[in-house]
């Protein structure tokens, strides 16, 4: 592809990624309801279009077919994460993982390797094993010790076939989503003390999560995926606004890196001055600079407002606004918020304590469209406009912020293929593929021929550049 405009630097790698809960549909973990998610969505009410995901796509057995997706579309990385409630079922497991989830797990892994993958594995993407959310989950200290021994087996099981290991998915979403929004399991509202333990668990099973994997794999490339998402007054001229703006912006996206970076937990003021706050906050063991690696999911801008309640809450709330074209799930499209991240935000987490630049990945970036799970195969949804404007204008910001300086490696889109966005359930379409549910069926979108094209030219080919949308205002970045 001689014509390509915008080229990425050499070796920048090229993938998509999935979770297991999202796209498995694991016989253990269905069958035995073996995780809170797979409880939860057996609850009425919980998920808003009924559906489960008892089949999702059915990775499980079609992981080979998927694989050989990836590698049809030039990707040379893919992110997967590991089912930890099937590996450990039953408490007793924490000291020995499931025979045949480990054998399903060195199988795909061989085989993105066989195609000469680069390997991303998360830990924990939001799914607990049942019997450790029945002890209080990421509330109880019980959390941690579990944590530590997973990722202990996890290294010693499948380090030889990794090189990026990811301790915890998004943090601060799960805690906000279990504990205050009450969306996913266990359900809390508001529950701002019981969100900050979590967090608090979070970390400690990080930092020694991230001892556990380095014991075995010396070499291994060990960080978290943050969620960050640039946060904007709704009313500019509101300090009330203000007020949750700043602390939506400090809990959500700083605090957890933060801590990571300096090994202490410190919770925003006024709340720090709570006892309860305060006996959370603090110094945590073997937690300072424990990040090999930057990695961000990125996917939109919020704003926000004082929530005047009753009863009132600082942290506010989201507000309806948006200036700009936004996604069938009302995700506004902001790709200068992914270059502000990159060359701004980043700044203060872009060296390790030795000296030496971070490497960034974008671990996730996508969109998503509505089409509810009985559709079967047809010509819907195969012609994916807004997600290729959504695509070339992020992949330009992103390559922006690369000029700029940022030392992005890189980039994958969330996600390979259509699955089950949880609370949402199967509607929320994010695949570059198209999962027709009735039949399993994969079918490559637009989208996924843009993709499979930037990622064979390494760079995005003129023809596509005019689909983004610049506000950066230039597109010549060397
Ligand atoms: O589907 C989720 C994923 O599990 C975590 N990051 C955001 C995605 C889209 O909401």
């Amino acid at each position: 592809m001689e014509d390509a405009v915008l080229k990425f630097p050499e070796g920048f790698l090229w993938g998509a990624a999935t979770s297991a809960f999202q796209v498995e549909g694991h016989p253990g973990e269905i069958t035995d309801r073996l995780s809170d998610w797979a409880v939860w969505t057996t609850i009425d009410g919980k998920i808003s279009d009924k559906t489960t995901a008892d089949q999702a796509c059915e990775f499980f057995t079609r992981y080979q077919e998927d694989v050989d997706l990836c590698k049809s579309l030039n990707l040379n990385c893919f992110r997967l994460s590991l089912n930890w409630p099937a590996l450990c079922p039953t408490e007793a497991h924490q000291d020995y993982f499931d025979a045949e989830s480990v054998e399903y797990y060195r199988a795909l892994l061989k085989s993105l390797k066989a195609q000469g993958m680069t390997t991303f594995v998360t830990l924990f993407h939001f799914c607990t094993p049942r019997w450790l959310a029945d002890l209080g989950g990421w509330t109880s200290p019980r959390a941690v010790e579990a944590f530590t021994k997973y990722a202990d087996l996890a290294a010693k099981h499948f380090g030889d076939l990794v090189d990026y290991w990811i301790t915890h998915n998004e943090p601060l979403v799960y805690a906000y989503y279990g504990y205050v929004g009450g969306e996913w399991p266990p359900g809390h509202r508001q529950d701002y003390l019981k969100a900050f333990k979590c967090i608090r668990y979070l970390l400690e099973g990080h930092a020694k999560g991230f001892a556990a994997i380095r014991k075995h794999s010396p070499n291994a490339q060990i960080s978290f995926a943050m969620h960050w998402r640039p946060f904007f007054a709704h009313n500019v001229f509101n300090p009330f606004d203000q007020l949750s703006r700043y602390l939506r912006d400090y809990v959500f996206n700083e605090m957890f890196p933060l801590a990571v970076e300096t090994g202490k937990l410190d919770f925003p003021f006024p709340i720090s001055l709570e006892p309860t706050v305060r006996a959370l906050s603090g110094e945590i063991p073997g937690l300072k600079g424990s990040m090999d690696y930057l990695a961000i999911n990125y996917y939109t801008r919020e704003f926000c407002e004082f929530n005047w309640g009753p009863p009132p809450d600082p942290f506010g709330k989201q507000s309806p606004k948006t200036e700009f074209e936004s996604s069938e799930m009302g995700w506004e499209m902001y790709p200068e918020g992914l270059y502000y991240l990159l060359t701004e935000d980043m700044a203060q987490f872009a060296r390790k304590t030795d000296g030496e630049l971070r490497p960034i990945f974008i671990t996730e970036n996508g969109m998503a469209e509505m089409h509810p799970a009985h559709l079967d195969e047809g010509d819907w949804s195969l012609e994916d406009d807004t997600r290729q404007r959504y695509l070339v204008s992020h992949l330009v910001a992103l390559r922006k912020a690369i000029a700029d300086g940022a030392n992005v490696k890189g980039y994958m889109y969330w996600s390979l293929m259509d699955n089950f966005e949880w609370a949402h359930g199967l509607q929320p379409r994010f695949g570059l593929v198209r999962i027709a549910y009735p039949t399993q069926e994969r079918t490559l979108r637009t989208s996924a021929k843009l993709y499979g094209d930037v990622a064979q030219a390494n760079g995005i080919p003129s023809q596509y550049i005019s689909l983004g949308v610049d506000r950066l205002n230039s597109t010549n970045y060397e």
